[in-house]
């Protein structure tokens, strides 16, 4: 082990005296330095001088989202852009993108975190590391680079796409680790079937997979597929990006938070009440340590809850557990709210079906209709033969649909399709289309 695990073993004690001194020089740092989180405090009637304590942190107003795109593109950085170093971003699907900047020492700070977290998940010097998170604005590529290079691993910088050069390049490089969202790791399983190869024969021992709500059947899915252990790694460019928190390889149960540089509060999303730990809600970070974009009670929009009991790995650090989805992402299917998760569990427990799917929402009228599109697996395929016509698709659907209404308590309509029909992604999927809106040509 490289790192000595002091932060992640400390007392919880005295992580959280810690916390509340980074918290004091984050709150002096954007008050002085940033007009929107003055504002903020200055609006809520909330001096300094009120936060005595990490409970006190609850008198302060969330920051969401949407202050970040009001304040495009640099308005909410706390330091010169002289002292800037790096410019992150989301893709701006909707409306302007969002903007993240880092200093020298933040780029320092993420480069540890990433390189603490690959080596609680069972990275080991040395190791070469097959990093197919696309480079670019996206925090994703550049983030893990920064981390393996710093545990001391070989970085392969192949970043997403051209999924046969993968393939080859894991087959010559012979890299212990792989890292990349988890739809599009098994499209390159699909793709090294194709090609006649067997996926459990490569090199791989872990994969560091998020980006993206996936659930525990595509894990066991990518574990069995690969022969690999398949850890969770949580991360968002708003409070920094991959490294917020992340699996060990030991228990793989919750996520380890890097407390020492982000503080987790659960909320209910409805009303903003802190919630105890156990419960399930949205997910609000703190940084801690951040100099060019410190961020304040952010609300990640992400359903998760919080675990304070010690791991049997031996680190005491808050774990989250996995990510249930998005708030905007919660589907009310006639009254019951469903996340895309929970309909993936059902779907991956079939062997008959890929992957692969996608919840169509369509305006039928007054109502929302809800359409889950998933594909059938070519030796399905082989079986059937005709999709429409065969007995055993019948009997698929209605297997299917049973074990979709015991376990969201509500029945889905379901579209199957041949192999390879819906699109693949070769970065975060899509998971959801939403037709509601669409205007007709
Ligand atoms: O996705 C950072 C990242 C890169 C994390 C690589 C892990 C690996 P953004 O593009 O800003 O940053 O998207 C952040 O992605 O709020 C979650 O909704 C989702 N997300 C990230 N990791 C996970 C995960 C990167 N492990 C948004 N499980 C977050 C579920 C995740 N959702």
């Amino acid at each position: 082990m490289i790192f000595n695990l002091e932060m992640e073993t400390m007392a919880r004690e005295d992580m959280q005296k810690l916390q509340f001194e980074r918290l004091k020089e984050t709150l002096q740092r954007v008050y002085e330095n940033v007009p929107f989180h003055k504002e903020n405090f200055d609006k809520a009637g909330v001096k300094l001088e009120d936060i005595q304590s990490l409970e006190d942190l609850q008198k302060v107003p969330f920051m969401k989202k949407t202050d970040l795109r009001e304040n495009y593109p640099f308005k909410l950085f706390a330091v010169e852009m002289s002292e800037v170093v790096r410019i992150h971003g989301s893709s701006g699907t909707k409306g302007k993108p969002t903007v993240v900047g880092y200093t020298k020492k933040d780029i320092e700070n993420w480069s540890e975190i990433v390189a603490r977290a690959l080596c609680c998940a069972g990275g080991v010097p040395g190791d070469i590391f097959h990093n197919a998170y696309g480079y670019g604005l996206f925090t994703g590529g550049l983030g893990l680079h920064y981390g393996i290079e710093r545990m001391g691993a070989v970085a392969v910088p192949i970043s997403g796409g051209n999924t046969p050069r993968q393939i080859t390049l894991i087959e010559d490089f012979e890299p212990r680790g792989i890292a990349a969202t988890p739809s599009y790791t098994l499209n390159i399983v699909e793709e090294m079937k194709r090609l006649g190869k067997n996926p459990r024969e490569t090199s791989l021992k872990y994969g560091i997979f998020g980006a993206e709500p996936w659930s525990e059947e595509m894990r066991a899915q990518l574990e069995e597929e690969l022969d690999i252990k398949a850890i969770d790694i949580y991360g968002l460019s708003e409070v920094m990006g991959p490294g917020v928190s992340i699996e060990c390889y030991d228990a793989q149960d919750g996520l380890h938070i890097a407390e020492d540089h982000f503080l987790a509060e659960i909320i209910d999303p409805n009303t903003g009440e802190v919630l105890p730990y156990g419960q399930e809600g949205e997910l609000v970070f703190t940084s801690l340590t951040k100099e060019a974009f410190p961020v304040v009670r952010y609300r990640t929009g992400d359903i998760a809850s919080l675990n304070p009991e010690p791991c049997k790995c031996g680190r005491t650090s808050l774990r989250m557990s996995r990510i249930k989805g998005r708030v905007d992402d919660m589907l009310i299917i006639r009254g019951v709210n469903v996340f895309p998760t929970e309909i993936e569990s059902v779907l991956l427990s079939f062997k008959q079906l890929a992957p692969n799917y996608q919840v169509v929402i369509e305006r039928d009228g007054a109502l929302d209709r809800f359409e889950v599109h998933c594909e059938v697996t070519e030796e399905f395929m082989n079986q059937a033969e005709d999709l429409s016509a065969s007995p055993e698709v019948g009997k698929l659907l209605k297997a299917i649909g049973h074990d979709m209404k015991n376990a969201l308590g509500v029945s889905v309509v379901l579209r199957l399709h041949k192999p390879n029909a819906l699109p693949r992604s070769e970065g975060k999927a899509v998971r959801i289309v939403d037709n509601r809106n669409k205007v007709l040509a």
